[in-house]
């Protein structure tokens, strides 16, 4: 299938962004072919975006069309949404898998990107800070040492959906495919932590890696995240050296990293070096400002921000992603029903219910959701829905999480670093 490479799209602009939303899944090979050419979405309903409009002055600069990525290991769908930290997200079409391939999982950077590490069980992690005793262990210890058990969940980007933000938010212009689904092997980071004894002022986490800083300074983090420490004691949280039952590749952190669940996939450091527990918030890099943070009291989209009036994004909002098909899928005339295959997760929580929409929202169908094999594990969901004529449709999707807050049409709560985007997922697909 062909593919555009020229062009970068990182910071793209809104009609950048919009062109690739469209365009991004349509290099899978779904039920049907794939529409040639440019098919706007068609976007008059309250709170939809508007579509390029095609012949316009503002359309006129030639669209670049996505970058795709092309790296070791890595599947040619990714689309690259900066080189420099590399970063690439994963087109929904893509995220169709039960368990989401190495392959095709996405890749986000901060920094350089380290040496692949020689010696793996050589690799060290330090625990020090509020505990009575520092731990310095080794990967090959801390595989022979403490029990490991393997889980599947979710891993997502802080700043997924930002790309749905209007006026645009700064940042990587992400979709909905920041965002994949893995099985870690580790062992649970709670353990490690009641194995060196916290003491009462433990209030937080502090994560360091060995990733060089982007200008290549040693003596600037990269990023350093950390969480509550509430967070860090939940058994789902781990230190992992296993993804999808292989050795962690480099580009995902390996040989050692932390996952932590459900929150802004920055907490979960790469090449996990060392974790200070701290008896304060911490403030590393990606833990001030606007960073990683929401509006507390919502703000004017676009309008001047008060760092006082944020606060640390934790749980990730609740989405759901059709899989299959594709944006841009083509089928025969007088095809009467279309089987619909996606994903949903909802951060901390579990997702309750999603449904779909073949007529912009007027009416909604409800899909078969499944359960998660465990928790922060993704939900998948399968539908069958009819089309009463041929012609073009658009099929929204939209899940509703255990707490009862449900996807809006439009990503909400303008923030300057668009975080908590979370509109629902749109594809458009044409019959006959
Ligand atoms: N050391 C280190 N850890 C990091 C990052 C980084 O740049 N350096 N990026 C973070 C961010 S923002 C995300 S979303 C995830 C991405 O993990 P992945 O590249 O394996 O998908 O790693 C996190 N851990
Ligand atoms: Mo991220």
């Amino acid at each position: 299938m062909a593919r555009e490479t020229e062009g970068n799209v990182a910071d793209g602009s809104h009609f950048e962004t919009s062109r690739r939303r469209f365009l991004g899944g349509t290099g899978l090979a779904a039920i049907g072919a794939v529409i040639g050419g440019a098919m706007p979405f068609s976007r008059d309903g309250i709170g939809i975006p508007q579509a390029h409009a095609q012949g316009t002055p503002a359309a006129a600069p030639a669209a670049k069309g996505p970058q795709y990525l092309k790296f070791p290991g890595k599947n040619e769908g990714l689309v690259v949404l900066g080189e420099k930290p590399l970063v690439a997200e994963t087109p929904e079409s893509l995220l169709d898998d039960d368990t989401t391939p190495i392959e095709k999982f996405y890749i986000r950077n901060n920094g350089q990107i380290p040496e692949e590490a020689k010696d793996p069980d050589a690799w060290k992690i330090t625990i020090d800070g509020e505990v009575n005793n520092k731990i310095e262990i080794t990967l090959g210890e801390l595989k022979s040492k403490y029990k490991a058990v393997t889980r599947r969940m979710v891993l997502e980007c802080g700043g997924n959906g930002r790309a749905g933000f209007s006026p645009p938010a700064r940042g990587n212009q992400w979709t909905n495919g920041g965002a994949g689904c893995a099985e870690w092997t580790g062992v649970p980071l709670a353990d490690l932590l009641k194995k060196a004894g916290l003491k009462p002022s433990a209030k937080y986490t502090a994560h360091y890696a060995a990733d060089l800083h982007l200008s290549g300074d040693a003596s600037k983090p990269t990023i350093s995240r950390g969480v509550r420490i509430e967070k860090a004691m939940d058994p789902n949280t781990m230190i992992v050296w296993a993804m999808n039952g292989k050795p962690l590749p480099n580009i995902h952190g390996g040989p050692v990293r932390l996952i932590v669940p459900g929150w802004a996939g920055s907490a979960s450091q790469k090449w996990l070096t060392r974790i200070t527990i701290r008896d304060r918030e911490h403030d590393g890099p990606g833990m001030t400002e606007f960073s990683y943070r929401t509006a507390i009291k919502p703000m004017v989209p676009g309008g001047k921000a008060d760092p006082a009036n944020f606060r640390i994004l934790e749980s990730m909002p609740v989405r759901s992603i059709i899989t299959n098909p594709a944006n841009g899928a083509k089928f025969a005339a007088g095809t009467k029903e279309l089987k619909l295959r996606g994903a949903s997760w909802a951060g901390d929580l579990t997702v309750k219910q999603v449904d779909v929409s073949l007529d912009f929202g007027a009416s909604w169908q409800r899909v078969t959701l499944e359960k998660p094999k465990n928790k922060y594990d993704w939900q998948r969901w399968i539908a069958t829905v009819k089309l009463p004529t041929d012609g073009y449709f658009e099929i929204w999707a939209r899940a509703t999480d255990s707490k009862g807050a449900m996807q809006p049409h439009q990503a909400g709560f303008w923030n300057p670093q668009g975080y908590g985007g979370n509109a629902m997922h749109r594809i458009a697909v044409l019959v006959g």
